[in-house]
């Protein structure tokens, strides 16, 4: 309790300074509402950091700092006070629905900093493809709303589920949707199966779904990085720092996107052979750059077949990269491809 009457009066404070500086602003109406604040963490809190001891501890609010915590706006919201807008709409079985005026209130053992986490990070998300020219320069990758769901369930099991197109996030170890990495992969596969229904009905098709996952939330996490100046004191290629803590040795990663496998490295497990097509995105990404790399990787993308195989899917890759870019940009993507030893690249 006494928690929350602290968290009450540093709320109380900010809106007292936001309304002293809008009295300042001529042209600031004075029933214009101000856009909803969020407190969120900055990725997570292991990479803003650095600290590889940080732990869950049961979702106590104690074991990550305050300084692990930013606050920024909520953008795309829709007019109905809850944490539902353009782009994504949260809906919670653990706990009160957030409002969205109270986003900048809570902390991690709130129920409600998960569904705060969700909407930020999935319009964070679709912002990023919409920036690239996805939904205007080029066709739109998953750009309407997203349903989002937040439950109780024990497992560490955030998935996808294509029968509803709905994200669900559980709560096991750190609970998903604390770390932003975990949440932006789980959307990597919303815009996948959008582009191409169904998509990742085989093996190889499955594991280029994880694969983009993981590389996905690295790109939307590096350009939150510089967007909004926060700190980032761990690996670039280290996906899920904050929700690896529980399963994986320091330096903590769900998985990396910088590994040395090649294609006779798989094994049929979708997550471990994607991490042959990561390597490749990371690879493309650091030759062209990450809005070139991106604009091309999600590009081809639309011409994937559902059960397409890594060869298919690259010679795809390369071709986008010739049309949109020309040769230079073709060669880079399949030295990529190649350097994975992929097949009849
Ligand atoms: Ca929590
Ligand atoms: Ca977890
Ligand atoms: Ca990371
Ligand atoms: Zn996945």
């Amino acid at each position: 309790m006494t928690r929350r009457t602290s968290r009450g009066l540093v709320a109380a404070a900010a809106v007292t300074v936001a309304t002293a500086t809008a009295a300042l602003l001529p042209s600031a109406g004075a029933s214009a509402a101000a856009p909803a604040q969020a407190r969120v963490f900055m990725v997570n809190p292991v990479q803003s950091s650095g600290d590889q001891s940080l732990a869950d501890h049961k979702d106590a609010a104690s074991d990550v700092p305050a300084s692990a915590y930013a606050t920024v706006a909520l953008r795309n919201l829709d007019a109905s006070g809850a944490l539902s807008g353009r782009w994504v709409a949260v809906r919670s079985e653990t706990g009160n629905p957030a409002k969205a005026a109270d986003a900048a209130s809570f902390d991690r053992h709130d129920d409600e900093f998960e569904q705060v986490m969700a909407y930020f990070w999935v319009n964070e998300a679709q912002e990023y493809l919409q920036g690239l020219g996805f939904g205007s320069e080029l066709r739109g990758a998953n750009d309407r709303v997203q349903p989002v769901r937040l439950n109780q369930w024990g497992a560490d099991n955030s998935f996808f589920t294509d029968k509803k197109a709905e994200i669900r996030f559980g709560k096991g170890g750190v609970d998903d949707a604390e770390d932003a990495e975990v949440i932006v992969h789980e959307y990597g596969h919303a815009v996948h199966n959008a582009q191409v229904p169904g998509f990742g009905s085989s093996p190889e098709a499955g594991a280029i779904g994880e694969a983009f996952g993981d590389y996905l939330a690295v790109e939307v996490g590096a350009n939150a990085v510089t967007k909004y100046g926060w700190p980032m004191k761990a690996d670039l290629a280290c996906v899920g720092d904050w929700d690896s803590t529980g399963y994986s040795a320091a330096p903590h990663c769900l998985r990396r996107i910088d590994g040395t496998k090649t294609y006779a490295d798989r094994e049929g497990e979708v997550h471990a052979d994607g991490e042959i097509w990561s390597r490749a995105l990371f690879d493309i990404r650091n030759r062209l750059g990450a809005r070139t790399a991106d604009r091309i990787i999600v590009n081809a993308q639309f011409g994937f077949a559902a059960d397409t195989s890594f060869q298919d899917a690259a010679l795809t890759t390369v071709a986008t990269a010739q049309k949109m870019y020309g040769t230079q940009a073709a060669t880079a993507v399949r030295d990529a491809f190649r350097a994975r030893a992929i097949p009849g690249v």
